[in-house]
């Protein structure tokens, strides 16, 4: 055989293949078991890889981003917040100062009547279910729903330089002693068969800031680790993590750590590729 077409079939299966780590030999190997021809299967492998990179280059020039140019400070839309830590890779920022007291308790105050055990995504059907990975309570606002709300998502689209339209609308979550919510990625598992639904409102997931909103008397970190990185919940600060591309080596695998003393109450923002409505 000469010639074979790349379906989108097969080029989903050979991305998959190499970004789960499978070597290129074991790759051919597998496509002239099932009757391709060598060489035309190293010219199909070779086009798909040249693509699947200049994807992956164009989706790393377009993520959410911190620009502080160095500063420890910055104004961003109606507020100064401070700097604290840059980390390169996994992307991960942390800010002192972003919300104020006034606002922290101002959205547990609003979220408090709301608040319903958490629920994560399953990612082979895209429903959501109750599940030990994640035992903390929680409530979503609109986008929008409320003057604060809109206050703080002009914030963070200034702050990441990314539109207010391509945000999910802000998480409230409460911890209570005990409650942790495991280690996971945000984006969207690419080889689950649930995860085409989900993409279909506004994209992959790109980017996450979650915001504390007081501070827990023990435990309850925002842990990375594959960096090796813990994040402290603190009142007022938040941290700011982006992944160009729904993969492990974006080493944004993080994870909230059991509160060991009191309560803990985070807001969370994901960011989408594009609109989310
Ligand atoms: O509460 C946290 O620290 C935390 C940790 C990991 C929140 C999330 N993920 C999240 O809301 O995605
Ligand atoms: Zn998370």
């Amino acid at each position: 055989m000469s010639e074979q077409a790349i379906t989108p079939e097969l080029r989903q299966w050979l991305v998959q293949q190499a970004e789960s780590g499978h070597s290129g030999d074991a790759i051919l190997s597998a496509m002239k078991a099932s009757g391709w021809d060598e060489v035309v299967a190293n010219r199909a492998l070779e086009q798909v890889m040249v693509e699947r990179l200049a994807e992956i280059q164009l989706a790393m020039s377009k993520v959410p981003e911190v620009a502080s140019n160095g500063a420890s400070r910055m104004w961003v839309h109606d507020k100064h917040v401070n700097v604290l830590v840059q980390i390169r890779h996994p992307r991960v920022v942390v800010l002192g100062d972003f919300l104020s007291l006034a606002e922290c308790e101002e959205l547990r105050a609003l979220a408090r009547p709301r608040m319903e055990r958490s629920q994560t995504v399953v990612h082979a059907t895209g429903d959501s279910e109750v599940n030990d990975v994640r035992t903390s309570q929680g409530m979503f606002f609109q986008r929008g729903e409320n003057e604060l709300c809109q206050r703080i998502e002009a914030r963070i689209a200034a702050l990441v330089n990314w539109p207010v339209e391509n945000g999910e609308g802000i998480q409230v979550l409460r911890y209570a002693p005990g409650a942790e919510y495991k280690p996971h990625f945000d984006y969207f598992d690419p080889g689950q068969p649930g995860t085409a639904a989900v993409l279909k409102r506004g994209g992959q997931r790109v980017g996450t800031v979650v915001m504390y909103l007081n501070t827990p008397d023990g435990g309850g970190a925002t842990t990375f680790p594959d960096a090796g990185v813990d994040v402290h919940a603190v009142a007022g600060q938040a941290v700011f993590f982006a992944y160009g591309i729904p993969h492990p080596d974006t080493r944004t695998l993080h994870g909230g750590a059991p509160v060991k003393q009191g309560e803990k109450w985070v807001a969370t923002k994901w960011l989408r590729e594009r609109a989310f409505e």
